[in-house]
């Protein structure tokens, strides 16, 4: 079974996502998800100028084989241009691989370890008066774990306050917007938050919260500290982690669990804050990590050192991340939470998906492969258009991480 063809396609169903479908000579064909959220034509290019021309008359049935061609192939290593495109190639396969079987990929990956995949939503609003119904809606909706973010007192915006309270959508312009941000306004206001919200819902309701890279480890320690008492699942991406050793500071001086690993690659960006146990969950994504098999790798490192994955799930990665994600997710013995933000109708219509939401939990497509598809007619009605994330500046006007 040799692959005949490949195709990037690029839509723009209310946000820009990159696909690519992989056809067999057999006429059997798969698809995954290469969205890199403002860098999209970049990783298209990637893949039409370098990728799809060495994938023609390849056997589509060597996973491995191909994952290695591609990450030894291109001498330069890592990356999340090079990494988006190699887990497109990979998902396409494994996509492909579960068709041809006649069986989910989950079942290729050692079957069900859980019944469902526990998945927290998105709550936020500009006040703490505002948030706490937002929450009572997912609670009433059955999730189980439930993110939270707010304004902050005297900052304009905020990263994670949406105009839509369902789709959040931070790539906002063609060019990126600038927001202000403040360290000591924020650790300030973010206690008094969470004690509202723990005051209001009780003590077993899952409660997250993304820092979204803006403190130094010392703050983000104090920050670790303050929410003690409200017992969080995680604070995610408390600090910018190229210095894995940095997150040694923050673990030393407090009990809150740290999450990680939205904007990590591979292996290599986590290998030291898993070994020396220095997070409890790791965030990367099938799309942004290599695909499947590099991501089941980066699991099962996880694994041996009590580390859970808390896979990122944003409206940005399309319906076939999510749904490459849940045959993982529900077949790893490590699993721990996976990120559920809804997408629009228009993207939904564009990748009809059998992965669905009931009781709390996402539950992966029984169909075979990974059960998402591309409507190739209705993607090219949606042109591309320019959308970059925001920059983030203090005060002062220093530029900051958004
Ligand atoms: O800002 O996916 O946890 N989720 C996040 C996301 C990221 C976007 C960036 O493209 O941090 O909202
Ligand atoms: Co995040």
């Amino acid at each position: 079974m040799k692959i005949a063809d490949a195709r990037v396609i690029v839509t723009c169903p209310d946000r820009n996502f990159v696909t690519l479908k992989i056809v067999t000579s057999s006429g059997v064909y798969g698809v995954g998800d290469a969205t890199l959220n403002g860098r999209e034509l970049a990783v298209a290019a990637y893949l039409q100028e370098h990728v799809v021309p060495a994938l023609i008359g390849r056997d589509a049935s060597r996973i491995e084989d191909t994952w290695q061609y591609l990450y030894r192939g291109a001498y330069w290593r890592r990356g999340p241009v090079t990494m988006s495109a190699i887990a497109a190639v990979d998902t396409a396969l494994w996509d492909i691989k579960g068709k041809v079987a006649g069986l989910p990929v989950y079942q290729l990956l050692g079957g069900r370890s859980r019944d469902g995949v526990t998945v927290y939503g998105h709550a936020n609003a500009d006040t703490v008066d505002d948030v706490l119904p937002e929450i009572a809606n997912y609670v009433d909706l059955g999730y189980r774990a439930v993110r939270v973010q707010t304004g902050i007192p005297g900052l304009a915006s905020t990263y994670g306050v949406s105009k839509d309270r369902l789709f959040y959508e931070p790539a906002d312009a063609a060019l990126p917007t600038e927001n202000t941000w403040s360290t000591a306004q924020y650790l300030d206001h973010v206690p008094e938050v969470f004690a509202r919200v723990r005051d209001e819902f009780g003590p077993t309701l899952k409660l997250l919260h993304d820092v979204h890279h803006r403190l130094t480890p010392i703050e983000a320690a104090r920050l670790g500290r303050s929410l003690e008492p409200y017992n969080l699942t995680w604070i995610e991406d408390p600090v910018p982690a190229e210095l894995q050793e940095g997150f040694r500071l923050i673990r030393q001086h407090t009990t809150t669990p740290i999450a990680v690993g939205e904007v990590f690659n591979t292996i290599w960006d986590c290998q030291q804050l898993i070994s020396e146990q220095l997070i409890d969950y790791i965030r990367a994504t099938v799309v942004h990590a290599g695909g499947i098999s590099h991501l089941r790798r980066i699991f099962d490192l996880a694994n041996l050192y009590h580390v859970r994955s808390g896979s990122h799930g944003a409206t940005d990665l399309s319906p076939v991340c999510m749904a490459a994600a849940l045959h993982l997710d529900v077949a790893i013995p490590n699993f721990g939470l996976q990120e559920y933000m809804r997408h629009t109708e228009a993207t939904d219509a564009v990748f009809p998906h059998g992965y669905h939401f009931a009781d709390g939990y996402l539950h992966p497509s029984e169909e075979p492969g990974l059960g998402v598809d591309i409507d190739e007619g209705l993607a090219a009605q949606y042109p591309y258009r320019p959308a970059a994330l925001p920059v983030n500046r203090l005060e002062d006007g220093t530029l900051h991480n958004w």
